[in-house]
């Protein structure tokens, strides 16, 4: 049994300090219970706490750390920066060498702007479709997380193509009341809500890989229909591939499935780890933005001269070695994501594995998964003792069952091997229940 005493002792101070002790809810294990290890360091695959413990690390700083942790370019990358001065609030090459790559790899993204989250990079997609368009009318997909702006932060009505109502408490219903939440991988319904709604839907936003119900692929055709339905309602299609740009292939789920959006979103491994996010597209929709255009948005820190000289040397490695780093992310996810989910099966425990690449979810339902409904089936409770089980085996998944796992180009034939072994005795304590 690992002893996290330190931890503890963290744990209690930091809840002095900040609601749950967290600066982020889902790190407060909340949904597995537990209690969350305080980490001082980590390098390649691994995550080492205060208590001295080691974790196999499965969440990757929620999907940022693709190389591994402390990854040497980028280390050096952000010293050599930081001796520059952290922050200029000006203009710096560093930037347009970022944005040079980005376009390379999404030639959607005609220009861009950079910000510090995923965030601020959806919530500014989206009022630049309201401005582009002159509708008001957002639509989002159940599951489908977008950051904790007012206007996606919203729940299905109580109707298919009825309005949406918030999903927090503070979320005015007005502003709720402009975004439908669909059902995803559904082409009816969005046809529904585009005939129940003509001319006023300025965008659809979705993650084209569903990360935040955990792992759910678009259905054949489903990013197709969207692409097609959009344009001939005269909506935008903002894409947003905070979580799997650069992560389920170097051009994202846009590469795979050839799309061309107006808009995308970025943010996670296009950062190296540090806060940057992006937003880009079609030329003529960007130039609405200030100083050119009348849509404002504007950060103090964006493009901030350390986040560009770790996204930039984290994409320019990815890129540059490509044909190297995504077979072996295939490979070894596809060994450890499968090598555990046989191992259910031999616990006779019920479990689907979605997977797209490097990122994939158990999930503890028959299945299978396909919609939010569908993954809402799991058993949540056999999911936390699953994820208690593997922390004290040393394996470190993301702490909710409605969240992606990812894998590091550091992770290593014998980490698969030892996390397999690790979930072989962790189904054991699940079945015993
Ligand atoms: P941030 O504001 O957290 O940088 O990005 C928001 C965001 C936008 N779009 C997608 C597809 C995302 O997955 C996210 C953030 N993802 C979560 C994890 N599923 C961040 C982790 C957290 O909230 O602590």
């Amino acid at each position: 049994m690992i002893s996290r005493p330190r931890s503890q002792a963290l744990q209690q101070r930091a809840e002095r300090f900040f609601p749950g002790g967290v600066n982020s809810p889902v790190r407060a294990f909340r949904a597995v219970g537990g209690e969350p290890p305080f980490i001082e360091r980590a390098e390649g695959a691994y995550l080492y706490d205060i208590d001295g413990n080691r974790y196999i690390d499965y969440f990757g700083s929620w999907g940022p750390m693709i190389l591994g942790h402390a990854f040497p370019p980028v280390v050096e990358a952000i010293e050599r920066a930081a001796r520059n001065s952290a922050s200029f609030g000006a203009s710096t090459a560093a930037e347009a060498d970022l944005a040079e790559r980005i376009t390379a790899c999404y030639p959607a993204i005609e220009k861009m702007r950079f910000v510090s989250s995923g965030t601020e990079a959806t919530m500014s997609a989206i009022r630049l479709a309201r401005a582009a368009t002159g509708r008001k009318i957002i639509i989002k997909f159940e599951g489908c997380y977008h950051g904790h702006a007012d206007g996606l932060l919203v729940k299905a009505g109580s109707g298919v193509a009825t309005f949406g109502i918030p999903g927090s408490a503070g979320v005015p219903e007005e502003i709720a009341h402009l975004t439908l939440a669909l059902p995803f991988n559904d082409i009816a319904v969005v046809e529904a809500a585009f005939a129940a709604h003509p001319g006023q839907i300025a965008a659809i936003i979705l993650e084209p890989v569903v990360g935040n119900a955990g792992c759910i692929p678009p259905a054949n055709g489903y990013l197709a229909g969207l692409r097609k339905l959009t344009a001939q309602c005269g909506a935008l299609l903002v894409v947003d591939e905070v979580m799997t740009g650069f992560r389920v292939a170097l051009g994202g789920a846009t590469q795979i499935h050839g799309l061309d959006p107006d808009l995308i979103t970025l943010g996670k491994i296009v950062g190296g780890g540090l806060p940057v996010g992006v937003f880009g597209g079609k030329r003529k929709i960007m130039d609405l933005l200030a100083p050119l255009g009348p849509v404002y948005q504007a950060g103090t820190l964006s493009g901030n001269p350390l986040a560009m000289a770790a996204g930039l040397a984290t994409v320019s490695y990815v890129q540059e070695h490509a044909a190297e780093v995504y077979p072996r992310l295939e490979t070894t996810t596809k060994a450890v994501a499968e090598g555990v989910a046989q191992e259910a099966a031999r616990a006779r425990i019920p479990l689907t594995l979605n997977r797209v690449g490097s990122m994939w979810t158990w999930f503890f339902t028959p299945g299978p998964v396909t919609n939010y409904e569908q993954a809402a089936k799991s058993d949540t409770v056999a999911f936390g003792r699953f994820h208690r089980a593997l922390m004290d085996r040393g394996v470190w998944l993301p702490p909710s069952q409605f969240e992606a796992a990812f894998l590091s180009y550091a992770h290593t034939d014998a980490d698969i091997q030892a996390t397999i072994a690790a979930a072989r005795a962790a189904f054991q304590v699940v079945a015993a229940r």
